[in-house]
């Protein structure tokens, strides 16, 4: 049975109802643009979606060389043939007309048409230069949580052991540092513990800060899918905006932006207080009980009531949920991750799983998500700064393992200090000490916090800015070179998704023009750059992503992420594996920590832990001393309010986020024309008691204000938390007059205009949930409605506000509930 769906206005499509213990059942989503019926494709190839952390595994339609669709596979064991929107329409930004298809370099003031040689020679003469002249400290790296495993890989090695720097980071730093750090604080490593498959075995869901229905829509499906069946699990939410997860809730917890940490530790009184600890855990595999039990002691729900600006009773609901739950699952993501204290918080959720013994076992899990589809391999591969295979760059042994690995010098790879971040490496940048910042795969000057500030300076004369991208964007615009980049779909790699599930992503089609893979353009760096390894052979000798992938693997042998079981062919035609994946655990490894904790020992740990107040860095000392055996640590924190709190001036909680048909800087999303007309620019949420007592309403223009800059949207009046505006933080400039920034013709509607420069201690990862704004009237909309979507968190609060978000035609696709096509893919 097939049936046809509008997935723009019905987004989750059809329901495949499932009981608790049971597998979920396949349906099988496909998109063939208009006029291709399944029978004129000509080849199906294998590959993953690129626009979140859930790894959708999906096949690409190819007709006469040209990619004409999409279709879930059945055979994946994290979507079941499932597709969300951005999966079903986003690829058709591949084919967009304005594709990058040469380098550019500046002459005389303006980004001119140019060719590889002649770029290339100027990056490496540069590189030099400045290796040269000023050491390698000059030069920094900022990359992404988007390429593949295979160009992670080679980037760090070339950053550490080529060039030698230590300021190598990704955007990764905006999204989830803090899940990385909460990992290393909790279990002394990265490595998410708990898999998808908890959510088919839970009876207690709780989503801390997680808009999962919006952004990673396949798992909401199939939380969906087990509401819908026998024994379904109840949710807890905690989200100042009515999301849908909001609204299919049991217990809604909407608190005050930025008091996650007062939350949770009246959610851990609470257990504690009614012993729903389970102590034999605690005993055997924790340490630190005595001293979160006694700095919890006085947080009570009244106490945490009056900050978190919630009913007592509505934490007691939600604490007896999560203490009486058998098989609690949590996830976390950016309403902690982004916030000012991140890891802090991040932490309480190990905290509850530890306390609670919900680990290692199906359904007991905690999911400390990623945002990105490939962030993951950006953190295993060293990509972020950290030593790759979540080597301990503080344990000399670690180092020197690494450096058999190169055959390079233990003292070639920067472990002096810890590795620089990205917000550090724009102040270096903005100071003057890097004079090379090389960007690949994002887009800084909307993504990063106050826009102001980061356009200036990378506007400056004295750095050279390298940027390495599909399309023109905000950020090219200030490049001195520009690189176009072939993309998912046009080139062959690995990548990684939040449950540790690695998927093969094949080449469908052609690069536009003389686009290249970012690894080939990294291989091709590397060779005009001449490394060497200290016995004087090419440092990186691999030469495409298959080899790339199997120097990875020897890099990974032993390690927590090991990939040695993992081939490109055992890649294709089945399911993706969940890493480890080795002799021991040829199939792969569904959950981390089944038999206690095995990452923390100080010997193998990835890290000694920080203060979660200060950030500073503990020595092996100090962890040797609080956790010998390497069990998992119990880490206490009290809270502290918001950096930035409202007051008569700027009176509202800002948070910014996202919207279901929209990807981070709409490059890839804009263009898809689905997409684009579901939510075609800027608004501001407001809650309706706020509106009335300012006078707004529905579709007014306003403008939102903080000490850095202000942006302009109009206004949706919404179910959200009084006191808060939200704001999507999608749209920048690309796509209006001024194609770059805000400027007399184009006004500011980028959020990052208004956030603050300010991070978490210990993740370094910046705030974009916790700010305070002034919001004024600009111009009465006069019937006009904001460019909102109908069918998410930014619904009306009024029913019939806004006309419903519905696709029409162009947005049908199709979904069968059978198990359908499950052919082994022509990858040829
Ligand atoms: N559609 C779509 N999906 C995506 C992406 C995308 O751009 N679009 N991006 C991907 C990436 S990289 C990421 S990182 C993820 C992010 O995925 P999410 O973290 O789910 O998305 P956000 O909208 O950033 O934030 C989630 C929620 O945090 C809430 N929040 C704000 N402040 C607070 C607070 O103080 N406390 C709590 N508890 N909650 C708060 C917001 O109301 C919001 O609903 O999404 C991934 N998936
Ligand atoms: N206010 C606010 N700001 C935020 C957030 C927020 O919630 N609020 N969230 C933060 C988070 S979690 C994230 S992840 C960041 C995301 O921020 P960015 O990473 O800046 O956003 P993207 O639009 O994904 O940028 C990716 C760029 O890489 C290009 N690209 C895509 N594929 C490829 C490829 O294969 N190769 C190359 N070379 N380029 C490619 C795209 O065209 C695009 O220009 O934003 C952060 N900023
Ligand atoms: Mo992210």
């Amino acid at each position: 049975m097939e049936s046809s769906l509008d997935r723009i206005g019905r987004p989750w499509g059809g329901r495949t109802p499932y009981g608790r213990h049971e597998p979920w059942p396949t349906r099988v989503d496909t998109y063939l643009e208009d006029g291709v019926g399944p029978d004129s494709v000509q080849r199906w190839v294998q590959a993953a979606s690129i626009l979140h952390s859930d790894g959708d595994a999906m096949d690409i339609a190819v007709v006469d060389g040209r990619m004409v669709g999409v279709r879930g596979r059945s055979v994946d064991r994290v979507n079941r043939g499932r597709l969300g929107p951005k999966d079903l329409f986003g690829w058709q930004a591949n084919a967009s007309p304005d594709r990058l298809t040469g380098p550019l370099v500046r002459r005389g003031g303006k980004l001119v048409a140019s060719d590889w040689d002649t770029a290339m020679d100027l990056v490496v003469n540069r590189s030099r230069e400045l290796l040269d002249g000023r050491g390698p400290g000059s030069v920094g790296f900022y990359t992404s949580g988007q390429l593949f495993l295979e160009e992670y890989y080679t980037l760090a090695v070339l950053a550490k052991a080529g060039i030698g720097t230590n300021h190598l980071d990704g955007n990764t730093r905006l999204c989830t540092a803090t899940a990385a750090e909460a990992l290393k604080e909790s279990f002394g490593c990265d490595g998410q513990p708990g898999s998808y498959d908890d959510i088919d075995h839970a009876d207690v869901i709780a989503l801390f800060g997680h808009n999962i229905a919006e952004t990673q829509p396949v798992q909401w499906m199939r939380m969906l899918d087990r509401l819908e069946g026998a024994d379904p699990p109840r949710l807890v939410c905690v989200d100042p905006r009515p999301t849908r997860v909001a609204r299919a809730a049991a217990v809604h917890l909407a608190p005050r932006v930025g008091t996650n940490v007062a939350l949770l530790n009246a959610l851990l009184h609470e257990v504690i207080r009614t012993d729903r600890v389970d102590h034999d855990y605690v005993e055997a595999h924790t340490v630190g009980f005595e001293e979160l039990a006694a700095r919890v002691e006085d947080c009570t729900p009244e106490w945490a009531a009056r900050i978190c600006d919630v009913p007592a009773a509505r934490i007691e609901e939600a604490a007896e949920l999560l203490g009486t739950a058998d098989r609690l699952l949590s996830t976390v993501l950016q309403g902690v991750y982004q916030s000012h204290q991140a890891t802090a918080a991040a932490v309480q959720v190990n905290n509850l799983h530890l306390i609670r013994g919900m680990l290692g076992r199906p359904g007991a899990g905690v999911l400390q998500m990623n945002g990105q589809p490939t962030a993951q391999n950006t953190r295993e591969c060293g990509a972020d700064g950290d030593l790759p295979g979540f080597r301990n760059w503080q344990n000399d042994a670690h180092v020197a393992d690494l450096a058999s690995v190169w055959n390079v010098e233990p003292g070639t790879i920067p472990h002096y200090g810890p590795p620089t971040h990205a917000m550090q490496m724009f102040r270096y940048a903005e100071q003057g000490s890097i004079r090379m910042l090389w960007i690949s795969g994002t887009n800084p000057a909307v993504s990063l916090p106050e826009l102001a500030r980061i356009r200036s300076i990378l506007a400056q004369e004295r750095l050279f800015v390298v940027v390495q991208d599909l399309f023109m964007t905000e950020t090219t615009a200030l490049a001195d070179v520009v690189l176009p980049a072939a993309t998912w779909g046009e080139k062959t790699g690995t990548f990684t998704n939040a449950d540790r599930t690695v998927h093969l992503s094949d080449k469908a089609v052609e690069p536009p023009g003389g686009a290249r893979s970012d690894l080939d353009i990294f291989l091709d760096y590397a060779a005009r750059m001449d490394f060497r390894d200290k016995d004087g052979a090419p440092l990186i000798g691999w030469h495409d992503p298959e080899s790339a992938f199997e120097a990875w693997k020897r890099c990974s042998a032993g390690r927590p992420c090991d990939y040695t079981g993992l081939t490109y062919d055992r890649l294709r035609g089945g399911s993706g594996v969940q890493w480890p994946c080795d002799e021991q655990a040829p199939d792969g490894t569904p959950r981390l920590y089944t038999e206690g904790i095995n990452w923390a020992h100080p010997d193998v740990c990835e890290d000694y832990g920080k203060d979660l107040v200060t950030g500073a860095a503990d020595s092996a000392v100090e962890y040797r001393s609080l956790n010998p055996d390497g069990k998992a640590m119990l880490k206490a924190a009290a809270y502290l309010p918001p950096h930035e709190e409202p007051d008569g001036t700027y009176p509202f909680q800002l948070t910014t986020g996202r919207t279901l048909y929209h990807f981070h800087t709409r490059t890839k999303t804009g263009r898809a024309p689905q997409l684009r007309a579901a939510a075609p620019d800027v608004w501001v949420e407001m809650a309706a008691a706020d509106a009335g007592r300012l006078g707004f309403a529905e579709g007014d223009l306003v403008e939102v204000r903080t000490p850095r800059g202000a942006l302009r949207g109009r206004l949706r009046i919404t179910g959200l938390r009084p006191g808060v505006v939200f704001v999507p933080f999608h749209y920048g400039y690309w796509d209006t007059p001024s194609g770059t920034g805000p400027d007399e013709g184009t006004p500011p509607r980028a959020a990052n205009e208004t956030t603050v420069t300010d991070w978490d201690p210990a993740s370094k990862q910046p705030l974009f949930k916790t700010a305070a704004a002034a919001v004024t009237l600009v111009r009465r909309g006069d019937g006009q409605v904001a460019p909102a979507p109908t069918t998410t968190a930014s619904a009306p609060s009024v029913e019939g506000a806004a006309r419903p978000t519905a696709g029409g035609p162009a947005a049908y696709a199709w979904q069968s509930a059978e198990a359908a096509r499950t052919a082994r893919e022509d990858a040829s």
